[in-house]
């Protein structure tokens, strides 16, 4: 695959603070430069399973495909996600991410969309399984895909997340705002992102990668 590399280094200057008020986000963009290498390896290495939704009662196969790695189990929309042992392109990726937001991060949710027709709806990152008001890191990899956020309020604001940027939303946010990639149906290019979440309860493998 192929993405277009913006040929500049990393600036942490470029960050932009997008919301302040009942919680923060903050978007860095080109942290991962070059970029094309993770895409690959992540398309590659991980044990993507096909995401499903019910609805009246029957579970419905979705375009988007999804993983979880990392050291405790995950509770959402009435499934279990069980942790895959950490990659180590997940374990790369991760180091980077928390020296960026000095966090600590105990698991990934990798979402794979193959093209613009995938998306995913409004809803708030609040499962009971995670530490509440703690940071979430959104990495993005492959096609730009409009990031859109609407206040409790009625506020709504969006936001690009290109290719290599990292995405940070903290504090009160996940219980006043809720967020969803929307189907843009021109874009043919696939994206991978990666939101690493803390965990009340996680455990240490006996090994940290797949044999
Ligand atoms: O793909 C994205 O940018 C967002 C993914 C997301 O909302 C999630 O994993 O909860």
């Amino acid at each position: 695959m192929n993405f277009e590399q913006i040929e500049q280094p990393l600036r942490l200057e470029d960050q932009v603070q997008l919301i302040d008020r009942n919680g923060s986000v903050i978007y860095f963009p080109r942290i991962f430069h070059p970029s094309q290498h993770y895409f690959n390896r992540l398309n590659t290495d991980c044990c993507w399973q096909t995401e499903t939704v019910k609805v009246f009662g029957q579970w419905h196969p979705l375009r988007r495909q999804t993983a979880w790695y990392g050291t405790a189990n995950y509770r959402y929309s009435g499934q279990v996600k069980t942790a895959q042992p950490w990659l180590p392109v997940l374990l790369e990726i991760k180091a980077q991410v928390e020296e960026l937001t000095t966090d600590t991060y105990h698991a990934v949710l990798l979402n794979y969309y193959p093209d613009g027709l995938a998306g995913i709806g409004w809803h708030a990152d609040d499962e009971r399984d995670l530490n509440p008001n703690a940071a979430i890191a959104s990495v993005s990899f492959g096609a730009t895909r409009r990031f859109d956020l609407r206040h409790r309020d009625g506020e709504t604001l969006s936001i690009n997340l290109e290719d290599g940027s990292v995405l940070v939303m903290a504090g009160e946010l996940q219980q006043y705002w809720k967020h969803q990639v929307p189907v843009q149906r021109k874009i043919k290019q696939p994206r991978i992102n990666l939101t690493f979440r803390s965990m009340k309860s996680s455990f240490h493998f006996a090994s940290s990668f797949h044999p």
